[in-house]
């Protein structure tokens, strides 16, 4: 059945014969509204289902209710509309908001399998390097490097981020490491024009209160990330030789055992800030 409806499709409309995500491309770590772009039915057969396979990590998925459909979601794993029916000749879009997830450079795959009745199209194939493009190809969203991303070797640092305080206090510096590479990596150091000096810290819960330990160095697994954020892996930044204003940018730079140095621009946010960016519709 498949292999028929497959010949089908090609033969039928080859010019808008894919189910397509609108936009192709987005930011890591924001929201994002994506459509899923409908252009025909199964081989003649009227459209009665989409569902959408979510890729891992993305835990924050919405669909857009739609007059006529209803919505089943299974939460981080998939999301379906099932009624219509959507005329083969008819053009439709199927809404969801998502928060992307903070990988910056990774392509994510959405496989869809649109059903007709009895009749179904997998548009599940994902793109094989050195292969010609597949006919049924899931649609991928490719995710932009994040702002301020730096790399060094198969090491990846993004979301760098610093909240305000004033000269003479202490700072915090927080940033997600990305290791694409096949062995770990360790920070061992890290600086700042800013600060007297800067440790490494972890927050530890002990009782009802949260105590900070200097660490002598954070590990990076291998194909693995880390991130420092706020109530667990930390940079202080000790005796801020200036204030750190909103808006500003300030320098750190890390050391690596094996990757070396490299120098991240932490985004100056709010005192009490515990994310690095601002998240459109959801502030509380
Ligand atoms: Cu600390």
């Amino acid at each position: 059945m498949k292999t028929f409806l497959a010949l089908l499709l090609a033969a039928a409309s080859p010019a808008a014969a894919h189910v397509t995500v609108d936009p192709a491309e987005a930011q890591p770590a924001t929201y994002t509204r994506l459509a899923f772009r409908v252009g025909h039915g199964c081989g003649g057969a009227a459209t009665t289902a989409i569902e959408v396979a979510l890729p891992a990590g993305m835990t924050v998925a919405q669909p857009m209710p739609k007059p006529g459909w209803d919505i089943a979601v299974e939460p981080g794993i998939s999301i379906a509309w099932r009624g219509g029916p959507l005329p083969e000749a008819y053009y439709d879009e199927f809404v969801m908001m998502v928060r992307t997830p903070d990988r910056g450079g990774e392509a994510l795959a959405f496989p869809v399998t649109q059903r007709c009745g009895e009749a179904v199209a997998a548009w599940t194939q994902l793109a094989v390097a050195g292969e010609a493009r597949s006919r049924f190809p899931a649609p991928m969203l490719q995710l932009a490097q994040a702002p301020g991303a730096v790399t060094a070797g198969p090491l990846t640092l993004s979301n760098g981020w610093t909240r305000a305080a004033g000269q003479g206090a202490q700072g915090v510096g927080f940033v997600t490491i990305r290791n694409t590479g096949s062995e770990v990596d360790t920070l061992v150091a890290a600086s700042s024009p800013a600060a007297g000096r800067v440790e490494l810290h972890t927050s530890l819960r002990e009782g009802d209160v949260m105590r900070m330990r200097p660490v002598e160095n954070v590990p990076v697994p291998a194909g693995g990330s880390v991130t420092l954020a706020p109530g667990g892996l930390h940079m202080m930044m000790m005796g801020l030789t200036r204030p750190l204003a909103v808006g500003q940018v300030v320098p750190v730079t890390l050391r690596f055992e094996r990757a070396g140095q490299v120098t991240v621009n932490m985004a100056v946010q709010s005192a009490g800030a515990r994310t690095p960016t601002a998240m459109p519709g959801h502030q509380h």
